[in-house]
């Protein structure tokens, strides 16, 4: 997608959670981003700008200094990000080992379906499930997005790209689980929010940890949701939101988890993640969490 958004110094407070404060000392004495300006001198932001502070966000969290990562690109601070999970940097070894994720948009930039076809047919049958989403297809799609803010990749290839990864994770077939203490988990977005491959992503990570999973998918009415919980009766319900922050969005972000909120039994957790739901702020008296990261609600969804 190529239009370009721009985003005002609060609606950056509320996408990264940084403060105004914060964001004006780093612009100023480390050039972190170097936001435009108004006629009237207002800075405005980029998705890039979101995302470079969002990251930094995380990593100051973590223990790291301003000073250690404020020469650091987009690319750069994600790799970090990885490592201090704990895990082995996924496009690191990947591009050591196979170059997968190089040939993946290689064959993109031409345009080579068949090739890009037989790289991810390649790295299924090479790696596990878990390895599988873990250090080829989250990759491949944070690469996806960050090409998307530079205008690297036109509308034909998002779709192309966005299709395979979603073939690749429906007929990912993992076993199911005996474990007694597994959760039984809805997902599902928004009405009008087609951007679901983080919430399947989310998905399969449950799969592979042996939850019961339901995926409703995208674009998800609210009382269907609501109604599908008392059907189905779920442990949690998990909504994917995804990157505006664009007031109506974000609206219809709240009025949509009020709605489910008042109609589901209280028993039911009710779990956010994705860019969107980032910065929100809701209280409920049932289980209610926002994930920061795939990697946090990953955290909370291990059976030990
Ligand atoms: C792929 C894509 C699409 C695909 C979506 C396919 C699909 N089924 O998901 C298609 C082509 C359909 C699409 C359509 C549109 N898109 Co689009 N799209 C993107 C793109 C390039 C990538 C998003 C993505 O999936 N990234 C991969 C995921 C895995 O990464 P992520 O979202 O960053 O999430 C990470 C974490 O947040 C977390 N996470 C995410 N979800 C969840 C969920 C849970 C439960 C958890 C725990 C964690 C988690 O894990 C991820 C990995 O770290 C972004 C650009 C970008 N930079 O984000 C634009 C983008 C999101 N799209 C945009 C727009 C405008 C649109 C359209 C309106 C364009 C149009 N005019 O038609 C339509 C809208 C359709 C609709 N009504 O929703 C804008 C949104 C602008 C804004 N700020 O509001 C963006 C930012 C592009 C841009 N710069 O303009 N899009």
């Amino acid at each position: 997608m190529t239009r370009q958004t721009l985003y005002t110094i609060s609606e950056m407070v509320d996408l990264t959670g940084a403060t105004e404060f914060l964001l004006r000392s780093w612009e100023l004495r480390y050039k972190v981003v170097r936001p435009k300006r108004t006629k009237t001198g207002r800075r405005m932001y980029t998705d890039a700008d979101v995302m470079k502070i969002s990251k930094i966000m995380q990593l100051t969290r973590q223990g790291f200094k301003i000073s250690q990562l404020s020469s650091l690109n987009l690319s750069e601070l994600q790799e970090l990000e990885v490592k201090t999970h704990g895990l082995k940097s996924p496009q690191v070894a990947m591009n050591k080992k196979t170059g997968a994720l190089q040939k993946v948009f290689q064959s993109l930039a031409k345009t080579d379906w068949e090739s890009l076809k037989s790289v991810f047919n390649e790295e299924r049958k090479r790696l596990s499930a878990a390895d599988f989403v873990h250090t080829f297809i989250v990759p491949v799609a944070q690469h996806m997005s960050l090409l998307s803010l530079n205008n690297g990749i036109d509308i034909i290839q998002e779709h192309l790209l966005t299709s395979l990864i979603k073939e690749s994770l429906y007929s990912l077939s993992v076993k199911p689980s005996r474990k007694k203490n597994k959760f039984k988990m809805i997902f599902a977005t928004i009405e009008g929010d087609h951007h679901d491959l983080g919430l399947l992503i989310a998905k399969v990570i449950a799969d592979v940890h042996g939850h019961e999973c339901v995926y409703l998918g995208s674009h998800v009415p609210k009382k269907e949701l609501s109604e599908a919980c008392v059907r189905l009766r779920p442990t949690h319900v998990i909504i994917g939101t995804s990157f505006g922050s664009q007031e109506f969005y974000r609206e219809s972000i709240l009025k949509y988890l009020n709605f489910v909120d008042r109609h589901i039994p209280a028993s039911i957790a009710l779990w956010v993640g994705g860019p969107g739901g980032q910065g929100l702020s809701l209280k409920m008296e049932r289980s209610f969490y926002i994930f920061k990261s795939l990697e946090e609600y990953e955290g909370h969804i291990c059976l030990r």
